[in-house]
């Protein structure tokens, strides 16, 4: 939570968003592109590979705390095939694996087409990927892992330097390496319902545009189907249940969560109380997203069919 105003961005429509990131362009040497562990394939917008993908590209799978990397070779064979070749898990709030970064991205410069510029040894690297995967966690972490006590070293304009509001991060000494302090955001790609449902649950998408109920009884059916049964221990609901109304209605009587509702009987009003399911659902969901209910992967399909190609990427 710290620091807030010096991270705020706005959410930019992809067109725009890209369009700023393109304009910007030309002043970096490297992409960071930040996106969730538990879902390793989906939602990554392939627009913006299209469209920046010349430069040298490390993806970090970032809430690696939250998700079951039991079959990480796998994943990474998956996104070596796609041609995603530099991948880093991480995870940002115990700064685990962050002090990988600095030497790959030098690395991954030095050994691209742009290090043969004479003088202008100065790196420069965007962050960017979907909302809420840990962009601005990142930052944060890369200043603590680099500066001391997080504090940024910021350059402003440069002669030369277009208009663009640029403030730049320092964030190595050598190579001299600049971090830009807003990351690019990108709108997430959902190519079917399954992958609209994982990126809710993971939180990358607004919960009322999929539901809460629905997000919910997507997570029992994923944790059920993983054998993932924590959340039978943290409700203390005795065994394993595939409906979700049941088990919305024992957590919510477990955390007191119930509501009187005026039921109209021809006899008059009657209060019944009733258990509040919304805000089961609200603590099912909670509780997941910090990682009281266990590690989970979500895209698991692409990893049982080895070479398989998504359908839409044709
Ligand atoms: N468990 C866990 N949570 C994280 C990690 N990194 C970020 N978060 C949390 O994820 C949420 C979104 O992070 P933020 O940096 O604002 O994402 P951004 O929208 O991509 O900038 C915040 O609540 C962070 O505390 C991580 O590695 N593990
Ligand atoms: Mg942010």
């Amino acid at each position: 939570m710290e620091d807030k105003r010096k991270f705020s961005y706005a959410c930019v429509p992809l067109s725009s968003g890209l369009k700023k990131m393109q304009s910007s362009l030309k002043l970096i040497d490297c992409i960071i592109e930040v996106h969730d562990a538990r879902i390793p394939l989906s939602g990554r917008n392939p627009l913006f590979q299209e469209t920046l993908g010349i430069k040298p590209h490390l993806l970090v799978l970032n809430k690696m705390d939250l998700a079951d990397l039991k079959e990480k070779q796998k994943i990474v064979g998956h996104l070596n095939k796609e041609g995603v070749k530099n991948v880093i898990f991480t995870n940002c709030l115990k700064d685990e694996n962050i002090k990988q970064i600095v030497p790959k991205v030098t690395e991954l410069i030095e050994s691209g087409y742009r290090y043969h510029r004479g003088e202008n040894l100065e790196y420069c690297i965007m962050v960017i990927g979907v909302p809420n995967v840990g962009k601005s966690s990142l930052i944060n972490s890369l200043r603590r892992q680099h500066l001391k006590k997080g504090k940024a070293s910021r350059v402003g304009g440069e002669p030369g330097v277009t208009k663009a509001v640029l403030s730049k991060i320092q964030v190595c000494e050598r190579p001299l390496m600049f971090l830009l302090d807003t990351p690019g955001v990108l709108a997430p790609r959902i190519q079917d319902v399954e992958t609209g449902l994982k990126l809710a649950t993971c939180g990358t998408i607004l919960d009322h545009l999929v539901g809460e109920d629905i997000i919910a009884d997507y997570l029992l059916f994923i944790l059920n189907k993983q054998q993932q049964f924590r959340y039978v221990e943290h409700y203390d609901l005795g065994e394993a249940c595939d409906d979700i109304s049941s088990v919305l209605k024992r957590i919510a009587i477990k955390l007191k969560k119930i509501h009187k509702v005026k039921v109209l009987t021809g006899t008059g009003n009657v209060n019944v109380i009733q258990p509040n399911y919304s805000a089961a659902a609200y603590d099912f969901i909670r509780s997941f997203r910090s990682g009281l209910l266990g590690q989970v992967m979500f895209d698991t399909a692409f990893l049982e069919e080895p070479g398989a190609n998504r359908a839409s990427d044709s």
